[in-house]
């Protein structure tokens, strides 16, 4: 089995996605035999960048150390996942030109945010719109959509393995897979 590394780099609101699609998408990698490596909210907010919150410089420190520990692990040779935010367009551009010329995927999960809103699998919709959570993405923090990103995926219109077919048939147009 062959792969060459790449970076598919998930944005979008919270509740659009980002990590049941990451995971469905590394779950078939795996199926392949393909290594991959995943980050996300879980091991990384968690861990490494623990003393971070959601001021607009935390998301920005947030964005830089796990631009810096996917590439980190693109040179290791995997095809890394990242599942964050990541609400700022310049932010993820420092990322991408941290990488090689089109190792950077950016995956653009455009869930819209009244669709997220009303899924609020954890409830923080309601509570930053009540104000027991300042700053949350949508209601009182921006986000920045991309502008060119290589795929967009709305949840909304698409099902699961429709937006995961559309990952691996993009992994497999650019011969990454
Ligand atoms: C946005 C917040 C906030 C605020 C806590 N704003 O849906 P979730 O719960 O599981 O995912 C969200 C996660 C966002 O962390 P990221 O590291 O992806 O954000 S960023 O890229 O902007 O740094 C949400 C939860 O943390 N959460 N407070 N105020 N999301």
């Amino acid at each position: 089995k062959t792969q060459k590394p790449c970076l598919l780099w998930f944005t979008g609101l919270s509740g659009a996605g980002k990590s049941t699609i990451a995971n469905a998408v590394e779950a078939q990698l795996f199926e392949w035999r393909r290594h991959t490596y995943l980050l996300d909210g879980d091991n990384v907010r968690y861990g490494l960048n623990k003393d971070l919150g959601f001021s607009d410089e935390s998301r920005v420190e947030n964005i830089r150390r796990i631009g810096e520990v996917a590439k980190l692990f693109v040179d290791s040779g995997m095809i890394v996942l990242s599942a964050f935010i990541s609400p700022f367009r310049e932010d993820r551009k420092i990322v991408r030109q941290m990488l090689e010329p089109g190792e950077f995927v950016e995956v653009h999960v455009s869930t819209p945010l009244n669709v997220c809103e009303q899924r609020d699998p954890k409830g923080l919709y309601k509570k930053a719109r009540a104000g027991r959570i300042e700053k949350f993405t949508g209601v009182d923090s921006p986000y920045e959509p991309p502008v060119n990103p290589e795929l967009t995926l709305n949840t909304d219109a698409l099902s699961l393995s429709e937006c995961v077919e559309r990952v691996i048939g993009y992994l497999i147009a650019q011969q990454f897979i």
